[in-house]
């Protein structure tokens, strides 16, 4: 994180996963691009795309994000070479199509591995693409499951339309703001962990000190260059 004095900067990585053609690199190209493609082009193993964008965070501290966006295969195979990519990250969007109800069982496995491999340091966003189906008229779509499991998994849920750019940057939106959250409570954490570690290393001292001086040992100089090392 660096402040220039008029916006604070964060660089972020994301990994979009799930199932093969349920439009992950159409999200990503709608997203950094403006572009959309019906023809699905295979994507081979991983590839990275980079976007910034500048918007006014919650408390009203302008922020500018650098989004390295690392767009994946869903193929089975792909799944040992996983962890390379979604390790690090600071966000998954976990795409399935809403027309695919197995794209969705997918998702709650990916969860379940990201989970894994990074914890829950990581902030995950949910989404249902292809939301443009509905408006067509070409499929029926009850929400509610999905809403459901989402919540459960402490999750937020959007559903997009990377052809009609529906949501698009609304997601990318709201996944920044949920890894500046966790950045900044993680930078909190650390700040106070540090802090009271030092002040037990100064209490440490402070009787190591106490006890020299029951036993007759002058430790004044030993002290002072000892608390300046802190
Ligand atoms: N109707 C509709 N089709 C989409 C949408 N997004 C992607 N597609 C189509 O779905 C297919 C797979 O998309 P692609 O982005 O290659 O999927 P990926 O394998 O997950 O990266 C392509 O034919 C896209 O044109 C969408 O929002 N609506
Ligand atoms: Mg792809």
């Amino acid at each position: 994180m660096l402040s220039d004095g008029t916006s604070t900067n964060y660089t972020f990585k994301i990994v979009l996963l799930g199932e093969g053609k349920v439009g992950k690199t159409s999200i990503i190209m709608r997203f950094v691009h403006d572009q959309f493609n019906k023809q699905h082009q295979q994507t081979i193993q991983a590839a990275f795309l980079n976007k910034k964008i500048n918007f006014e965070y919650d408390d009203n501290r302008q922020v500018r994000c650098s989004l390295n966006i690392c767009d994946t295969a869903g193929q089975e195979i792909f799944h040992s070479l996983g962890p390379i990519y979604y390790r690090g990250s600071n966000g998954a969007i976990l795409v399935y199509d809403i027309s695919n109800q197995d794209s969705f069982e997918k998702i709650k496995m990916w969860i379940k591995e990201l989970k894994k491999v990074v914890g829950d340091d990581i902030a995950c966003v949910i989404v249902g693409n292809k939301i443009d189906l509905v408006k067509d008229g070409k499929i029926q779509y009850d929400i509610s499951p999905h809403l459901e499991y989402a919540k459960s998994q402490n999750a937020l849920h959007f559903l997009t339309s990377a052809k009609h750019n529906e949501n698009i940057d609304e997601l990318f939106l709201e996944i920044s703001k949920q890894m500046i959250k966790a950045h900044d409570e993680k930078q909190t954490a650390n700040a106070t962990l540090n802090r009271s570690n030092s002040m037990r290393r100064r209490l440490r001292v402070e009787d190591e000190n106490t006890q020299n001086d029951e036993s007759g040992v002058n430790t004044q100089s030993g002290n002072s260059s000892r608390c300046c090392g802190i």
